[in-house]
């Protein structure tokens, strides 16, 4: 505080003793002042197009923020008292985070600035585009919701925020309804709330939200964020200076019960957005390769993809690729849908250290995906994956989304003729370009994939109305064997197992392993597609080659172990059966 103070002062004096005109500067200075945040109103730099790093304070860096007490502040964990926990609880089921905790705390509580220091000293161009910040929403809290909204307001230069845009995405609680609308009133017309008729998922709202935007850039944020300090100039710089960039903020963790505003990633290190066959999203840590590709630690770096709903685009360009593909539905799969998009068909992603914004991570999804749900058959996420997998990967990697999903195939993904138009009209290029130039290190971590000799259910001989069943835990777990589903099955993949051709065995993004205690379902090893299976296809036995022992199920307890091969006994025998879902 004191050397910010110091560092003002003097360029408080140096602008004074050369312009001789200190009240004016002092009205401009006194005009600049929003909520409790000054903007700098004597930037003498004629930062045109680039950002520069400088010695003194950046040019957007707020000053005399006041210190605020109370619940939550200084993004502390809000722990409630023992009554209020029958209350917290039942918001918990409700909103998947604990309102009750949220609403005792200021919607323009302050946080934790969590950039590195070298942020403080970025000059940003002066004349920054016009932004739109879009919040969809369904059902959500309320004082999140305006958090959010607050935390905009009270954080970005008012010059280059056109407007908050509320998307409702057709809520049925009574909170998001008039008291809203009277509630954003007192934002003078900078905070518009447009409403869908019916609902239409994440996805088609924010497309719709691009649409009814009036800024010249479209910045997105979930209904449970909070922005964190200088957050908005250093996501305008990249598109400033080039249209085809999507910008990325760093995302940081709110606690779901205790609302506590804490970093995810390390001090200094940098993750880049990836993915796995699967198409579940994943991070890995910036490569050497990448990170001296820039002069200064601070800077923006590229990325494959990102996590999906934190971002900024022009809105021109958005539209010009067409927004989201309209066929995705309600969530899920839409931001490797836009990144495949934007980078094979000339444009990039950067993601942004120096922006850091918070956001609720939940303990689960408080929402059904409602009607549009019902419309597809089979699980709708998957259904998303494979209309982007289809549009945007080539064959060899079609296959590799198979082989780890591969009831996928049997999913009806829609009419894809439109996308595959708007590929063809962009001159986009290829996955394999994609994969070769931008998300080469996705390799690292996740291999190309060997075809499966056998996927599906694993049916005991002795016993064949039992199979192997995860129970729908996450690993490091216990195998255990259940009835079979059979082709019953609807979405629940607990039982759907996978042996590939360099035998590993394999269930969901999961492992199975062994030691001297069981059968264990584990982490895969990244940067490995191998594995101890053999599965002898005569025999009908499963052979752990490093334990030299074959899987066998225990007669009285049910228990799976490996045991001495013994190749006649059923016990020790299993068959893979592949399943024909009914969607
Ligand atoms: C992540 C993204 C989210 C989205 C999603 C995949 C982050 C931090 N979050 O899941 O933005 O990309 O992955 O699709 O990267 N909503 C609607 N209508 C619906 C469902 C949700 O408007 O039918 C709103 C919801 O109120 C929220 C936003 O969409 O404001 C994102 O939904 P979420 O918070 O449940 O998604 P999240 O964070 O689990
Ligand atoms: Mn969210």
């Amino acid at each position: 505080m004191r050397i910010v103070q110091l560092r003002k002062s003097r360029l408080f004096k140096l602008v004074a003793a050369a312009l001789c005109v200190i009240p004016l500067l002092y009205i401009l200075f006194l005009q600049s002042n929003h909520e409790n945040i000054k903007f700098s109103a004597f930037s003498s730099k004629n930062v045109k197009t680039k950002p520069q790093l400088v010695n003194e304070l950046g040019n957007f860096e707020p000053q005399n923020v006041a210190e605020r007490t109370g619940p939550g502040e200084g993004g502390k964990p809000h722990i409630l008292r023992d009554d209020q926990q029958n209350d917290a609880s039942q918001m918990l089921t409700e909103f998947g985070m604990n309102m009750v905790c949220s609403d005792e705390i200021s919607v323009s509580r302050s946080i934790p600035d969590t950039r590195i220091p070298e942020c403080k000293h970025w000059n940003y161009p002066e004349d920054l585009p016009k932004t739109s910040v879009i919040i969809v929403f369904h059902n959500e809290g309320w004082s999140t919701l305006l958090r959010t909204v607050h935390s905009v307001i009270n954080r970005s230069p008012p010059q280059f925020l056109k407007e908050v845009l509320l998307v409702d995405d057709f809520s049925n609680k009574e909170h998001l309804k008039g008291k809203l609308e009277q509630y954003i009133m007192r934002f003078d017309g900078k905070v518009r709330l447009v409403r869908n008729k019916e609902r239409e998922g994440l996805i088609r709202t924010r497309s719709y939200g691009a649409k009814e935007a009036r800024g010249d850039v479209i910045l997105f944020l979930d209904a449970h964020c909070e922005v964190n300090v200088n957050w908005l100039p250093p996501l305008l710089a990249p598109i400033y200076r080039d249209k085809t960039i999507m910008t990325v903020p760093v995302i940081d963790g709110i606690d779901f019960k205790t609302f506590e505003y804490r970093p995810v990633y390390q001090g200094g290190h940098h993750y880049r957005g990836i993915f796995e066959w699967g198409m579940l999203y994943k991070e890995n840590e910036l490569s050497q390769k990448e990170a001296k590709k820039r002069e200064h630690n601070s800077e923006p770096y590229k990325s494959p993809t990102h996590a999906g709903g934190l971002f900024a685009m022009n809105r021109d360009y958005f539209l010009s690729l067409g927004a989201y593909d309209p066929g995705l539905l309600v969530w899920g799969g839409e931001n490797f849908e836009l990144s495949f998009k934007i980078w094979q068909c000339g444009g990039s992603i950067e993601w942004v250290p120096c922006s850091r914004v918070g956001h609720v991570y939940r303990s689960f999804m408080p929402y059904n995906f409602g009607k549009l749900a019902q419309k597809k058959k089979g699980p709708l996420v998957t259904i998303n994956y494979k209309r982007v997998v289809e549009t945007w990967f080539d064959d060899k990697f079609k296959e590799y989304f198979y082989t780890r999903e591969p009831l996928a195939r049997y999913l009806d993904m829609g009419d894809i003729s439109d996308q595959l138009a708007l590929k063809e009209r962009l001159k986009c290029k290829s996955f394999e370009w994609f994969m070769d130039n931008v998300a080469y290190d996705v390799y690292d971590k996740f291999p190309a994939l060997p075809p499966n000799l056998h996927w599906g259910e694993i049916g005991s001989v002795a016993l064949p109305s039992l199979c192997w069943d995860t129970l729908g835990q996450d690993a490091p777990a216990f195998i255990s064997i259940y009835e079979c589903m059979g082709d019953n099955n609807n979405g629940d993949l607990s039982q759907l197992i996978r042996l590939n051709a360099k035998g590993q065995l394999g269930v969901g993004e999961r492992c199975f392993e062994a030691d001297t205690q069981g059968i264990k379902l584990v982490f895969c090893r990244l940067g490995t597609v191998d594995g101890p299976w053999e599965y002898d296809e005569i025999s009908h036995t499963l052979l752990h080659r490093i334990h030299k022992k074959c899987v066998a199920l225990h007669p009285q307890t049910s228990h799976l172990s490996l045991m001495p091969c013994d190749t006649v006994n059923t016990y020790q025998q299993w068959t893979f059966k592949e399943l024909q879902p009914k969607y």
